[in-house]
């Protein structure tokens, strides 16, 4: 297995969020990737190397450039009004609003390209970002040039971001930038199986009305659990992307026998469709030991995990997405990647 990573993930580190009224530390914050690099080298999962660099356009197939252009001078705009915290969204376009015309204002062109006050914009976003996807860009690459399966350890992580917004600790989605990859580089169908604790509503949208690329996702139901207003199972695509995008809402706290039911019902769907290529939104904040997260997967359940991924016997990308239980996430990460390799070889 190939593991991509850059130490300069670093350069993405937000102060606070907001929760429950105030600031609080972030939860997503830069020991998270460490820890998961520590334990992947020492576990000796598979050769480290460095992203290789693309120009934004494999970026741009799934992000609109208005929206990247937003991105990339956002902290020039931020810091010329004075300011030197980081940026932190105040005011939403909702409803009856127009969204067409860019506002002029900074905050308000924020409002308008993110849709929650827990993802700050700092100095180093835009670099931070931008690399994490070149990290999934360039394991994408790997797979595409024979290997069987590479491990793209992007943070900030990116699967809340979509076509022309940012939220949930996302920027860019990597995920999807790397299917995108898989398809302009000659592969017919691309199933992403998202099976982090929260729904990956930037993938779904990105992806909604294609049927070239089938999304499935298994997370807390949004009626309680974040993002709230999308990742229900009636949403099953649109157009011609109907019937490629499923939703496996669960109810938070729910059994993991419950939760490996609905990853049956995911893997059969995607042997049904018998895609190309994998990609996985891996997120661990399904440990029970999640701070912000209800769902009850141990050591045991990640390997098992693992095993069952690579029984689908798929050219299969593993990009990085949330866990907040900080020293834990590396062993949970590895115990993925473990049990995948101990099937796949
Ligand atoms: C990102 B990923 C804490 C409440 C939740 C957003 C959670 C984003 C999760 N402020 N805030 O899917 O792991
Ligand atoms: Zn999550």
């Amino acid at each position: 297995m190939h593991i991509i990573y850059t130490p300069d993930h670093h350069l993405h580190h937000g102060q606070f969020e907001f929760y429950r009224g105030e600031l609080v530390p972030c939860f997503e914050k830069p020991e998270r990737a460490d820890y998961v690099f520590k334990a992947v080298t020492e576990q000796n999962i598979g050769q480290v190397s460095a992203p290789d660099s693309f120009p934004l356009a494999p970026i741009e197939r799934v992000h609109v450039p208005r929206y990247l252009r937003f991105l990339e001078r956002a902290w020039d705009s931020w810091t010329a009004l004075g300011n030197t915290r980081d940026a932190i969204p105040a005011v939403w376009p909702i409803r009856g609003f127009r969204h067409d015309v860019e506002p002029d204002n900074f905050i308000a062109q924020l409002g308008l390209y993110s849709y929650d006050s827990g993802t700050p914009l700092t100095a180093g976003t835009w670099r931070a970002a931008r690399l994490g996807a070149e990290v999934a860009l360039t394991a994408q690459r790997r797979i595409a040039q024979g290997t069987r399966s590479a491990f793209a350890l992007s943070r900030p992580p990116g699967h809340h971001a979509g076509p022309d917004f940012l939220g949930g600790y996302c920027f860019i989605n990597n995920a999807a930038v790397a299917a995108q990859a898989f398809l302009d580089g000659g592969a017919a169908r691309v199933a992403i199986l998202d099976v982090d604790y929260h729904h990956g509503n930037g993938t779904q949208a990105i992806f909604y009305d294609r049927a070239d690329v089938l999304f499935q996702s298994i997370h807390g139901d949004p009626k309680t659990e974040y993002p709230f207003y999308l990742g229900h199972a009636d949403e099953t695509g649109a157009g011609e992307g109907l019937g490629f995008n499923r939703n496996y809402p669960l109810a938070a706290g729910s059994s993991n026998e419950q939760w490996f039911a609905a990853l049956d019902a995911a893997c059969k769907r995607i042997r049904d469709y018998a895609p190309d290529a994998l990609v996985i939104s891996l997120g661990v904040d399904t440990f029970v030991g999640d701070p912000i997260s209800k769902f009850r997967l141990d050591a045991p359940e990640y390997l098992r995990l693992g095993a069952q991924l690579a029984r689908l016997g798929l050219p299969t990308l593993f990009v990085m997405e949330g866990g907040y239980a900080v020293e834990e996430i590396g062993l949970n990460v590895a115990h993925v990647l473990r049990g995948f390799r101990d099937v796949a070889g």
